[in-house]
């Protein structure tokens, strides 16, 4: 424990400083005296790391004394705050965007350039902080730069993994993992917090006993604790001065462990056990989709939501004491997706068992303060936990939970007397040889708003996995269709394309998306294409750089740049790719081109460790690749690549340097998407499904300019049903063909059977994911697009008219609607 000092207003002198200066002069000196006295570097240091790491120490700096007005503003405004909680922020690297949001880019780039530095190489130093799977991570990450722009109150709340998101390497076309210790360089962006340090509570029991007055109270006795240490990273608004907080927990030993009365006896055990807790933090689960079931999952859930609510609760009561009556007035937790769900019977048990409040009072305060996202429809995805595991674990949880249940299938009960089929559907528990916790019914009852992540997914939500919960509460359920952050991805990521637009109709569009529209009028203008066409290519260029030095593949910037980059699954349909990539190879070695669009083709994306077919399929991507690139007659026309290790920073150089974005998941399957924006924004058409966000994109940009194919959902529904997938191969030739060369074994000599799983899996009748039946409709909107890119002209004004119709996509708009219909802050803004 740290120390309080003795006076009663301490640190008020201390903590007042003249403000820094933000001129290159101002920061050209702080970057020397970090270098050389803080670091303790000289003349003959060789490695960027040093100057890298004094130019963010001057950065900090500065954020620092944003950071503190924030605070001082939102507590003396006595300002409701809302709380994102998520088990993965997906930040990629900080630097540039730092630069940006402070104003401090060209003075930076300035003083680095007197230094005899450059930013771009400082930049690349840089780890991305990959603390997250894909779409769901980088959502809390957008969202955290788009509530400071609004100068929101919002704190993000997470876990600080020692190690991230695996690094992909790709041996002999397969997928090998290596651990992504990010940490190990240091970390100069976050300021360990030990003296916000909670306790957590894993295993035990409950005891109950009678205060003095008799009445009957509940604590969790010889559970076994372990510390969570806050580490806080600054997020910085666009040049508003607000500074807001993501509050990552760490894990750390309690001194018990030290003293070895937890492991009685054996000190060496007792030391094993230490590490046993620390462990709880040391690795993200890299599973995007479906659950396992691990213990240590459900340690971090709790870890999360346990810490948090402890972090808000103590601050509540440093103002209020123990008067929770406007709690919910100045309180709101969102949950992201219901890995923090636990946090609704931990606020629960934190307000009865610790702060004696009445069952009745702290429901109200619950029920009021929490709302739910949902991100996925697959079910198999939904979040259970073995009831037997929970009650070990999180024993008095359960309990509450219990009581949780009762109380609401009692309502349920009132509502549909007798109907013992739907008092079973709806339970929190399900019941079987297995009994198992459910927690995304946990999350809807416990809270006041539920939310799906685009209009068809909040519908489907509605109709289908939740339909007797939209029953019960229509009113609680909702949409926000997701969004990105234009500052990271067009501002920072393509520099080019913004210098563009902003000498061409301003530069409100950075904080105003809707200002794009502006561009649509100067779609028509051969000069304006013709700049825009321009930036686009030296986009193509720099991605075909990377390509060429992480694939060794040459892409010619002049093709077609056809990409799909996202989790690799079964869903998103990347084999559906494949075979077209196969169709197209085949077609030129029968020599059937005519009219060809040279076209270069990316992949990218992750398979979880344990998931066979994933990994099967990114094996196929690359021995396709490998036929394609090597053969004399096809490569001048024709180009694959995979991309090993897709992360933020990659598609930070790949959007901007993409023509054609493949969104092309089965209908009703992709709950949004939110690559398929990051494209549009950058100028890429989209060749896609009637699923996710893509409905609401092309509704904005037009039918005109937006490649569509496929089943939708409701006829995806219907196809399941006498789903004859052989016939559909015999009744095309084209398809019929692809199916004969990969059946051949063409693409597997030396490996026999190596894609027989695949071929089974596209010839099943039960294939769920129904790749034969969007495949001619697939092949011939590819060729729609290929020869839309023929005429340069058209493609280049329909890549204007994506940018110009993206203004929907800001998360600006997507926490404006967050804010306007469920957390209800009131912007503060820092003194200047
Ligand atoms: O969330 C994604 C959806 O698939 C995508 O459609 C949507 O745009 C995005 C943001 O709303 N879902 C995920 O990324 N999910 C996960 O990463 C995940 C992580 C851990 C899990 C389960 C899912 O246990």
């Amino acid at each position: 424990p740290l120390k309080p000092l003795r006076a009663s207003k301490p640190t008020a002198e201390l903590s007042e400083l003249p403000p820094l200066g933000m001129d290159a002069d101002a920061l050209a000196l702080d970057i020397r005296r970090y270098f050389g006295t803080f670091l303790g570097r000289d003349k003959y240091c060789r490695s960027s790391h040093y100057p890298y790491q004094a130019l963010v120490l001057a950065l900090r700096d500065r954020l620092m004394e944003r950071w503190r007005q924030t605070r001082y503003a939102y507590e003396e405004a006595g300002a409701r705050h809302a709380y994102y909680m998520s088990l993965e922020f997906l930040m990629g690297r900080t630097l540039g965007n730092a630069l940006l949001n402070l104003g401090l880019d060209a003075a930076a780039e300035a003083a680095l350039h007197r230094l005899g530095l450059d930013l771009e190489e400082l930049i690349d130093v840089e780890h991305d902080a990959g603390l997250g799977n894909g779409g769901l991570g980088r959502l809390a990450a957008c969202f955290l730069d788009s509530c400071a722009t609004l100068q929101l109150p919002v704190m993000g709340y997470g876990i600080r993994y020692e190690y991230g998101m695996f690094r992909q390497y790709i041996e002999s076309g397969r997928q090998v993992e290596e651990p992504d210790h990010w940490l190990r360089d240091g970390n100069p962006w976050e300021l360990e917090r030990p003296e916000h340090t909670r306790r957590i509570h894993y295993y035990g029991r409950t005891e109950f006993y009678k205060d003095a007055r008799g009445r009957q109270h509940a604590r969790w006795v010889d559970s076994h604790d372990v510390l969570a240490v806050p580490f806080d990273t600054p997020i910085p608004g666009y040049r508003n001065g607000t500074v807001n907080v993501l509050r990552l927990w760490s894990a750390a030993a309690t001194d018990e462990f030290d003293l070895g009365e937890f492991n009685a006896g054996s000190y060496t055990e007792s030391v094993a056990a230490k590490n046993a807790a620390e462990n709880i933090t040391m690795v993200l689960y890299p599973n995007d989709a479906s659950e396992n079931g691990k213990e240590l999952r459900l340690k971090q859930q709790y870890f999360l939501a346990s810490a948090s609510l402890q972090d808000v609760l103590e601050r509540w009561e440093l103002r209020h004491g123990n008067d929770f009556s406007a709690f919910a007035d100045k309180n709101c937790f969102q949950l992201n997706d219901t890995h923090p769900t636990c946090a609704v019977p931990e606020l629960m048990r934190l307000l009865i068992d610790e702060h004696s409040l009445e069952w009745d009072a702290a429901w109200a305060i619950v029920s009021r303060t929490m709302a739910y996202t949902n991100h996925t429809l697959l079910p198999e995805a939904l979040e259970k936990w073995p009831v037997r595991l929970f009650g070990l674990l999180l024993p008095r949880l359960l309990e509450i939970i219990y009581e949780i249940n009762a109380r609401f299938l009692i309502a349920v009960a009132r509502r549909w007397p007798g109907d013992s089929e739907r008092l079973a559907r709806m339970s929190l528990i399900e019941e079987g040889p297995e009994p198992q916790v459910r927690m995304a019914y946990l999350a809807i009852v416990g809270s006041f708003s539920v939310n799906g992540v685009a209009e068809l997914h909040s519908d489907l939500l509605q109709q289908g996995l939740f339909r007797d919960f939209f029953e019960l509460w229509p009113e609680k359920f909702n949409n926000k269709t997701n969004g990105v952050t234009q500052r990271r991805w067009i501002a920072a990521a393509n520099p080019g394309m913004a210098r563009l637009v902003n000498a061409t109709i301003g530069e409100r569009w950075i904080t105003r998306l809707d200002d794009l529209r502006g561009l649509a009028r100067h779609a028509d203008d051969a000069a304006f294409r013709s700049r825009w066409h321009e930036v686009k290519r030296a986009n193509k260029v720099r991605l075909a750089e990377m390509v060429r030095r992480d694939c060794g593949v040459d892409f010619d910037p002049d093709a077609l740049f056809d990409v799909q980059v996202k989790r690799i699954h079964e869903y998103k349909r990347q084999l559906l790719n494949v075979l077209h990539v196969i169709h197209l190879y085949a077609r030129l070695k029968d020599g059937e081109e005519s009219e060809w669009t040279r076209r270069c083709v990316l992949i990218g994306g992750k398979a979880a460790p344990g998931y066979f077919m994933a990994k099967r399929i990114i094996s196929l991507i690359c021995r396709v690749a490998e036929a394609v690139n090597e053969d004399e007659e096809v490569r001048d026309w024709l180009k694959l690549a995979f991309l090993p290790n897709y992360r933020v920073s990659a598609m930070e150089v790949i959007a901007p340097g993409t023509d054609l974005s493949e969104q092309i998941s089965t209908a009703g399957k992709e709950a949004s998407g939110t690559g398929n924006m990051k494209f549009m924004m950058n100028g890429a058409a989209t060749i896609g499904t009637l699923d996710g966000a893509n409905i609401e994109i092309r509704e904005e940009v037009g039918d005109e300019n937006f490649f569509l194919f496929g089943l939708t959902a409701e006829e995806v529904e219907a196809a399941r049903r006498g789903y004859d997938p052989n016939a559909l191969i015999a009744a095309d030739p084209d398809l019929a063909r692809v199916m004969a060369l990969l059946e051949s074994g063409h693409f597997n000599q030396f490996e026999p059977g190596l894609f027989d799983p695949i071929v089974q899996a596209i010839r099943s009748p039960h294939d769920p994911w129904l790749v034969a039946a969007d495949f001619r409709s697939y092949v011939d909107a590819q060729e729609r697009a290929a020869v839309a890119y023929r005429d340069r002209e058209r493609w280049t004004r329909m890549s204007i008219l994506n940018t110009a119709a993206s203004g929907k996509f800001s998360t600006d708009r997507t926490m404006a609607e967050y804010n306007a219909e469920i957390w209800q802050l009131a912007p503060v803004a820092p003194k200047a």
